[in-house]
């Protein structure tokens, strides 16, 4: 690996998620700002990491991580999403990312982690354009100290569930042209956001990749499970590694949706800009069941206890707290086959698990323990990975699932904000100084 050949041992975090004082230093509203959780929470306060930074620093430096990856608020540089330059904000993440060397720790910094500034939305294209200056004025300001750089953050995720489920801002459901558009536009942004970049460091996407495994060896699930493959990983990783989107996927929108007319001419070439690595961000497989006249897809996800074993599961599968299914192999199999079919680098920029226990939480030990070494067969078997980084550092703003979803090494009282290494934090801290 580059700069030292040191693995990357990382915790991740993004802006909203953490920071709160969502109107300090003339910070501009996000979409995420008026959007709150099932239980009514908002990210008014959440870690209240934006007052608390440079003892969360010293925290991470605790932990012997030695890779910090967390978001740049947008809304902050830029309160009305372009023009103006809120030096206040520049600045602030310009002095952690000062602390963060000081302490012999990389800055991992994704540019897009959902805080869309209010003024924007990803339906127009428009949008691709604002972030690809708003990513300007970042390598303008951090690229001297920065070496590893991520554009958006689970594009999937945000038109999955901003556009088709409405369960994250901004809360639209069931518009599958919106879904599409808003995916093509957030990989635009990446592209012409990495093709300006000059820096001398690493510039990739964060995508949440799900291995998929067929539910059985009916020809139906086997079909369903490649459909869905399309869908959810190969509708972003062909177009980034310059093959265009999938032909069956791109039928089954067009069916649906008429002409996706939004593409332009050169559009795919900008989006296939070379990048220095891939970000994966890993939490669960998908096993696959064909449902014939399902809409708007014909397959369905089988939940954990219905897993048969025909899919080549041996059964007894454990999920987390959240009902996520738990299956290192999966990490693995992502990994071979992101360096296998694409030639990637890559950096898991995203793995964990959501448990309630305050201080002693022995699964996720396990559960650390478990997909570590997933990477390692990964590397065994000629991956280039050059990181890992745990979801996350500390328990925080979980989006439309609120504070009761605790992801963190690091406890968070969120009364006094006191933040209490958890065991799993203190298993981490050996596990990277071994
Ligand atoms: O908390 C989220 C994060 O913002 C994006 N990836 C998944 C995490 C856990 O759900």
């Amino acid at each position: 690996m580059r700069r030292g050949d040191r693995i990357l041992w990382g915790v991740a975090t993004s802006a909203f998620q953490i920071e709160g004082s969502l109107d300090a230093d003339g910070r501009g509203k996000s979409i995420w700002d008026d959007f709150p959780s099932d239980a009514g929470e908002t990210g008014a306060i959440a870690c209240d990491h934006y007052r608390r930074w440079r003892g969360d620093v010293d925290l991470i430096a605790e932990l012997g991580a030695n890779a910090y990856r967390f978001s740049i608020a947008w809304p902050r540089l830029l309160p009305e999403g372009g023009g103006r330059v809120e030096r206040r904000g520049v600045d602030h993440y310009s002095r952690l990312i000062d602390a963060l060397l000081e302490r012999g720790i990389a800055p991992v910094v994704t540019l897009f982690h959902w805080d869309l500034p209010a003024t924007l939305d990803w339906r127009e294209r428009d949008t691709a354009y604002r972030f690809a200056e708003y990513a300007q004025l970042c390598f303008d300001a951090y690229s001297d100290r920065v070496d590893w750089w991520l554009t958006i953050n689970e594009p999937w995720i945000v038109g999955l569930l901003g556009f088709l489920h409405g369960l994250h801002a901004p809360g639209i459901k069931g518009d599958v042209r919106a879904e599409v558009t808003v995916f093509h536009h957030l990989l635009l942004a990446h592209g012409l956001a990495t093709e300006t970049y000059r820096g001398d460091g690493d510039i990739g996407i964060a995508l949440n990749l799900c291995p998929h495994y067929a539910a059985s060896d009916d020809p139906a699930d086997v079909e369903a499970t490649h459909a869905s493959d399309e869908y959810v990983n190969r509708w972003f990783l062909d177009p980034l590694y310059g093959r265009g989107y999938p032909e069956g996927m791109r039928a089954r929108y067009e069916e649906i949706v008429g002409e996706l007319d939004f593409i332009e001419d050169g559009d795919l070439r900008t989006i296939a800009a070379p990048t220095g690595y891939l970000g994966i961000n890993y939490y669960a497989p998908r096993v696959m069941q064909a449902v014939p006249g399902d809409a708007p897809w014909p397959w369905r996800v089988i939940v954990p206890g219905e897993w048969p074993t025909t899919a080549g599961f041996t059964g007894g599968i454990v999920s987390t707290e959240a009902g996520t299914p738990i299956f290192p192999r999966g990490l693995t199999d992502l990994l071979v086959r992101a360096h296998r079919d694409y030639g990637a680098r890559v950096m898991v920029t995203e793995n964990g698990a959501v448990y309630p226990e305050p201080l002693h939480d022995r699964r996720r030990i396990e559960f650390l323990r478990d997909h570590v070494d997933a990477v390692r067969d990964a590397v065994g078997q000629g991956v280039d990975v050059l990181g890992y980084c745990h979801w996350s550092l500390m328990d925080n703003f979980e989006w439309k699932l609120g504070y009761a979803q605790r992801f963190g090494l690091v406890h968070v009282d969120y009364d006094t904000q006191e933040r209490t290494i958890k065991d799993s934090g203190r298993y981490y801290k050996e596990l990277i100084a071994g």
